[in-house]
């Protein structure tokens, strides 16, 4: 069963994957809790029971029943931390060489994208800079882009749910994360963490293309910026 957007990122499954693990236990123990609050209400119900005992849950029988709950939890705990382990070192080892750089800028309400420029080195003077509202990210299909996250402003959070990737960005702080994108498309991207008024409005897109493509609009965007061409 797939109720999700369509997975575009390498890493993505191994999400998914988690998500319906957690959702398992998390089922369970729902049917657990119910059978354990409405069982004892119709067992003992005023005419089987009329008089309510006090329990303290000292007594060794009592208490056993708090220690069986505690090792589900924390059996189940582990169970999913060993799951996980594989998709977090996955998303947190970002690769030491990126095929693409580039930077994400949330501000009150945009999302702007930072191009290295002709010397392909971020945070540099001739980096190319796309500041409109609802732009695209243009990145290459099947490349690493590793990305650097900044706020101008207040907390922000940047979320490509095709890639199934989500990460709040703060103020005063530089996240580097990276995705690798496997079909071409436009996807959303969105804030996901309320920035203010118009929080609702901060919707971008990520065009994903051919290397060509994206080789043709980065070039269109030093042009367009009086610079030389100058893309290996
Ligand atoms: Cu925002």
């Amino acid at each position: 069963m797939n109720i999700f957007p369509e997975n575009v990122s390498t890493y993505g499954q191994e999400i998914d994957n988690l998500f319906w693990l957690i959702f398992a236990f998390v089922a369970i123990a729902f049917v657990i809790s119910l059978f354990v609050l409405l069982y004892p209400l119709i067992k003992y119900n005023r005419k089987a029971a009329p008089k309510a005992e006090y329990i303290t849950g000292e007594k060794r029988k009592h208490f056993k029943w708090v220690v069986v709950a505690l090792v589900l939890l924390l059996g189940s705990d582990f169970v999913i931390l060993y799951c996980e382990h594989d998709a977090w070192g996955q998303i947190e080892s970002v690769p030491a060489k990126a095929d693409v750089k580039v930077g994400i800028i949330a501000r009150q309400w945009n999302w702007i994208f930072v191009y290295p420029g002709p010397d392909g080195i971020l945070n540099t003077a001739d980096d190319v800079i796309v500041d409109d509202m609802n732009s695209s990210l243009h990145v290459p299909i099947n490349k690493n882009v590793v990305f650097e996250l900044r706020s101008q402003d207040v907390i922000h959070s940047f979320f490509l749910a095709n890639a199934r990737f989500k990460q709040d960005v703060l103020p005063g702080r530089t996240v580097v994360r990276w995705f690798n994108l496997t079909k071409e498309g436009k996807y959303d991207i969105s804030c996901t963490q309320i920035c203010g008024v118009l929080h609702s409005k901060m919707r971008n897109f990520v065009m994903v293309e051919s290397e060509d493509k994206y080789k043709h609009y980065i070039d269109s965007l030093y042009t367009a910026n009086g610079r030389k061409t100058a893309m290996k």
